[in-house]
């Protein structure tokens, strides 16, 4: 008898593999960023110290989605949901997952306040250009010149100012010694994961503050196909320039 494809689908042990874990929609960011975050808690076999806060807005769907210890939390209040956990243990490795508008609109000051004390946890931001889960309207990272359902003859900086910058605003205000801050792109998942290796491994070290955002496709508010879903990011690129802004030196090594 011939012998069977192994169809089995290289899923990371941080993933929940029950069918139905994912609610994204179609070629959604989040599901392939989430993803790689889980293969990064395998490759440091952090899967029993880790603890997954995920904000209000399409990230809340990862609510079910991590197969670790998770919690879901008021919109822009995951980042102290976490750096509260790792206060009270500080053996966790604490990750709080939002949206730009959970990062850099209703939880700015969070955000502010947790790279300034430097608490020892990862937040990711992933950014979209839109508040995904209510419709699609204008958020802090809005593209200037986008339509939105809020900005229907594109966003108009002169009115809303310029879309805000969240990798450098928190290097700039994080412990330049202690804190991991880079932009990254879902269209370099490879590089993501060491990135996000990088992060966890300076919370799990107990160093310092951990930041990344990762630029992501949101299809369905874009009203995107599958070509010019792409073509937007290389636009998102443009704007938000995708680097590492700081890294202590002990994480030269982690790759
Ligand atoms: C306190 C509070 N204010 C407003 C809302 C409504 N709300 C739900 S999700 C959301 C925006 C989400 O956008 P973002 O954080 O960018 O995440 P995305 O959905 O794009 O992933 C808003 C304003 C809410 N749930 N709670
Ligand atoms: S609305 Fe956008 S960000 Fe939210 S699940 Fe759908 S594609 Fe993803």
């Amino acid at each position: 008898m011939p012998q069977l494809l192994n169809l089995e689908p290289n899923l990371p042990q941080a993933q929940n593999k029950e069918p139905g874990a994912s609610k994204f929609c179609p070629g959604c960011g989040h599901g392939m960023i989430l993803k790689t975050l889980a293969f990064a808690i395998d490759d440091l076999n952090l899967h029993e110290r880790t603890v997954f806060g995920c904000d209000i807005g399409c990230s809340l769907l990862a609510w079910n989605y991590m197969n670790v210890d998770s919690v879901q939390t008021h919109h822009g209040r995951t980042t102290p949901v976490i750096y509260g956990v790792t206060r009270a243990r500080p053996d966790t490795v604490g990750i709080a997952y939002m949206g730009d508008g959970g990062g850099l609109a209703i939880g700015a000051q969070h955000l502010v306040n947790a790279a300034v004390r430097n608490e020892k946890m990862l937040a990711v931001m992933v950014n979209n250009t839109n508040y995904g889960m209510t419709g699609g309207q204008m958020a802090p990272t809005t593209l200037p010149g986008q339509v939105t359902e809020t900005t229907p003859y594109g966003r108009d900086t002169e009115v809303t100012g310029k879309p805000a910058k969240g990798a450098e605003m928190v290097s700039a205000i994080a412990d330049p010694e202690n804190a991991f801050v880079e932009r990254a792109t879902v269209t370099n998942l490879r590089k993501l994961r060491t990135i996000f290796k990088k992060a966890l491994t300076n919370v799990a070290d107990g160093r310092g503050f951990s930041f990344v955002e990762v630029l992501s496709v949101c299809p369905l508010n874009w009203r995107t196909n599958n070509v010019n879903t792409w073509e937007k990011i290389e636009e998102m690129e443009s704007y938000f320039e995708v680097k590492n802004f700081l890294s202590p030196q002990e994480l030269e090594g982690v790759k």
